[in-house]
């Protein structure tokens, strides 16, 4: 539920501690997506410890909101804020991507706090249109919310998704766009340029906010706005950097899919530690 009175502080703290847990995992590991992980870590925090609803100790509960995190590669930051909600322990960020973990190379429901199985991108956005269907039949207030990467809404099935949200006036939808500026092998200006985005979301009906995907009284903001607009599904397209709070990883398709070895893993962490990335 929100807090009351909200601790920006707090949240920046958890966003530092988030990107060292996340880059401490992947390098145990040996594989995994450090970049689009860093981009979305104040994002997870807004959503997990200001606004959804849900509970820790009964993942299942059937009032829960939920999330659909449909860019299945990053797992790593999707694994650290459930741990540090408490859906299970941290030690288990330990086995991230090791044989018999439940913690996979991309977001499986094996993992407790995950709704859906993800990795092959764009389909996410239809199953929070499934969920949000579901809870209006039922006359249930919870609404249904989903991460998507930049590069993934390249895909057309996400626009056939877009089209059925507003066709149903689907404002229990919450969709949040990582525009960190980079896929997997390149820019997506360059890939397949996006823009004009606002307005693409806009003529496919959504009420849409752009925002600093990395300051937390923006995200706070747009979130609470999404949940009171009425009558059409909200997408909020929060501007980031791929590899946030690193600078040799920030907006390098490098860094996409790649394990950070021993030294620059102490390299990164001495930055995230300098205050670089608060
Ligand atoms: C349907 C599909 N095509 C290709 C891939 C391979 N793939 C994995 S991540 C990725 C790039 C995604 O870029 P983006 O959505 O911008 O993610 P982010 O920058 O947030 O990591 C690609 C092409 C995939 N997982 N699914
Ligand atoms: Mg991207």
């Amino acid at each position: 539920m929100p807090q009351t009175a909200i601790d920006i502080d707090s949240l920046k703290q958890k966003a530092f501690e988030f990107r060292k847990e996340i880059l401490e995992m992947i390098n145990l590991s040996g594989s995994g997506h450090p970049g689009g992980s860093l981009s979305a870590v104040e994002i997870m925090i807004s959503l997990y410890f200001y606004k959804m609803k849900h509970r820790p100790t009964d993942p299942h509960w059937e009032d829960r909101d939920r999330l659909i995190v449909s860019k299945g590669h990053v797992s790593p930051v999707v694994d650290v804020t459930l741990a540090n909600a408490g859906y299970f322990s941290k030690d288990e960020l330990k086995r991230f991507r090791k044989m018999g973990s439940f913690l996979q190379g991309h977001v499986h429901t094996k993992t407790p706090g995950v709704e859906f199985n993800t990795g092959s991108l764009g389909h996410g956005l239809a199953v929070a249109n499934g969920i949000a269907i579901g809870a209006k039949l039922l006359n249930k207030s919870f609404r249904a919310f989903c991460l998507m990467g930049d590069g993934e809404i390249q895909e057309g099935s996400v626009w056939e998704a877009a089209m059925t949200a507003s066709h149903h006036k689907l404002d229990n939808v919450c969709a949040i766009v990582d525009y960190n500026q980079v896929q997997e092998n390149g820019l997506v200006s360059e890939i397949k340029n996006l823009e004009p985005l606002t307005k693409k979301w806009e003529s496919f009906g959504w009420h849409v906010l752009s925002i600093n995907g990395h300051d937390f009284d923006a995200l706070i903001k747009a979130l609470d706005e999404a949940e009171v607009t009425k009558g059409k599904p909200t997408v909020i397209i929060a501007n980031t950097v791929k590899g946030k709070g690193v600078e040799f990883m920030e907006l390098k398709a490098a860094w996409h899919g790649k394990a950070p070895n021993a030294e620059q893993l102490k390299a990164a962490i001495q930055e995230l530690e300098s205050g670089r990335s608060k």
